[in-house]
């Protein structure tokens, strides 16, 4: 199973990039695209769709557009679900110790990275970040 993470602009300023792979490689998976990219505005609303008319939709635009990210495929067993829990729950401050959120977050605004939340999600992003020619399969 393949799924999409990005190190978001938090992360990226806070030199927490190899930190995020680290944890990716050191799980088991395999990391198979990986970009740092700048995001405009049309691409963030598009990646953010399901969260359009939210009150922090335009907060959440002007965060993760605010600098580049970093991108990445990753493939292994449940890659979703288990780069989720890797991550953990949305809010950093109530994300539990030992997963990415939990040890390295505080503020919902600013969390640090973002991962597929289901298999249509996660190609769906997979597609929005990257052509199938880019995934390098070893
Ligand atoms: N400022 C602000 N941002 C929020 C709030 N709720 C969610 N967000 C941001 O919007 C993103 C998307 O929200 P969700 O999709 O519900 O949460 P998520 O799946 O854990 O996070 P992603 O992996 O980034 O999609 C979050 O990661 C936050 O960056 C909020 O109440 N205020
Ligand atoms: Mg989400």
């Amino acid at each position: 199973m393949r799924t999409f993470l990005a190190v978001k602009p938090d992360g990226v300023e806070r030199g927490l990039i190899g930190e995020v792979i680290k944890r990716i490689e050191d799980k088991g998976l395999k990391i198979i695209g990986l970009k740092m990219i700048w995001l405009d505005r049309e691409k963030a609303e598009e990646h953010y769709a399901e969260h359009k008319g939210k009150d922090f939709f335009n907060e959440l635009i002007e965060y993760i557009t605010s600098k580049p990210i970093v991108a990445m495929a990753i493939e292994g067993p449940d890659a979703v679900p288990v780069v989720r829990n890797l991550i953990g729950t949305t809010n950093p401050a109530e994300a539990n110790p030992g997963t990415i959120r939990g040890d390295y977050g505080l503020e919902i605004s600013e969390n640090i990275v973002h991962a597929a939340d289901s298999q249509e999600n996660a190609e769906r992003e997979l597609n929005l970040y990257f052509n199938e020619e880019e995934f390098q399969e070893y």
